[in-house]
């Protein structure tokens, strides 16, 4: 398994905040993913994941597009996988890879998401879009259905009767429409949005990881849980939580009216 390629998928980490930006960078065809590609982002994530250093990442694009999705070039060359295939061992395991991070992800979403690029925003924690984004589910374009959790993760993002109109009309939906409809949580100026998300990213990273860790696997929990399992579970992540040195000094440091200098153990 390869490092991020350091060509078509860019990490850099910046120490001092703790946190890792991973870039798709082929902005000549709109950042859309090739085998290389999807290699290079799985091992992008994974490489996040062993860092202690990295408390939060950060997923964006290179030049004006987040995500074309899979290259339709390449899908075009022969001896190219059976799509099954192709979904079920390049883009399912970097989804996976991506919801079972123990740290957060902030999608700054630079530009358009269309088919599995959309898919690699909505699996990101959330999402802050530049003015300037635009989504597209556009998987029915090319006769195909909305994979890498795009069927998953949408209905939860936007209601039932909202996410069978993008899957199936496959409209582009404007960054100030994606926000209403609660595709991303915020819009700003495209050149505010590096800014901006570096700023989220470092107040993630100056919080307690365990907690955010635990705060991740409970609500990804949730979905499949009833409420008194949801409770249940709650209970158990919270006894764990209960249990690190960073509980005792947020509790020490909200009582010495001081802020909170959070270890992860
Ligand atoms: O393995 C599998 O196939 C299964 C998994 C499938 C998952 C999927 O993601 S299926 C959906 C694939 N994506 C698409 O269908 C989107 C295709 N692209 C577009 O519809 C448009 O490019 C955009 C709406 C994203 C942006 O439009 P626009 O007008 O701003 O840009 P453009 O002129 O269309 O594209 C600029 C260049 O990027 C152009 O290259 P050129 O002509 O300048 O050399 C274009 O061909 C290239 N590009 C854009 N998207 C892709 C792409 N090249 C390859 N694959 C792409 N997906």
């Amino acid at each position: 398994m390869p490092e991020a390629d350091g060509e078509t998928v860019l990490v850099e980490i910046d120490a001092a905040a703790r946190v890792a930006t991973i870039t798709l960078n082929r902005p000549e065809a709109l950042n859309a993913l090739t085998v290389p590609m999807k290699r290079a982002l799985l091992a992008a994530f994974r490489r996040v994941d062993r860092d202690a250093a990295v408390r939060a990442v950060i997923l964006t694009g290179a030049g004006r597009a987040f995500c074309a999705g899979q290259d339709l070039r390449e899908r075009l060359e022969p001896g190219a996988a059976p799509l099954g295939e192709e979904v079920r061992e390049r883009y399912n395991p970097i989804v996976q890879a991506m919801r079972n991070l123990p740290k957060p992800i902030v999608g700054a979403i630079n530009g358009v998401a269309a088919g599995a690029g959309a898919s690699l925003a909505m699996a990101c924690d959330m999402r802050i879009a530049s003015d300037a984004a635009s989504f597209a589910l556009a998987f029915g374009r090319v006769g195909l259905i909305p994979d890498s959790g795009a069927t998953w993760f949408l209905p939860r993002l936007v209601g039932a009767s909202r996410a069978a109109e993008l899957a199936l009309l496959n409209e582009p939906v404007s960054a100030a429409d994606a926000v209403r409809l609660g595709l991303v949580g915020r819009v700003v100026a495209a050149a505010e949005l590096a800014a901006e998300a570096s700023a989220v990213a470092a107040r993630l990273a100056a919080g307690a990881p365990r907690a955010i860790a635990l705060t991740k696997r409970a609500l990804n929990a949730a979905w499949g849980h009833d409420l008194d399992a949801a409770l249940e579970y709650e209970a158990h992540l919270q006894d764990l939580a209960g249990r690190t040195k960073d509980h005792q000094e947020g509790m020490a440091a909200f009582i010495e009216k001081r802020q909170p200098r959070f270890s992860g153990e």
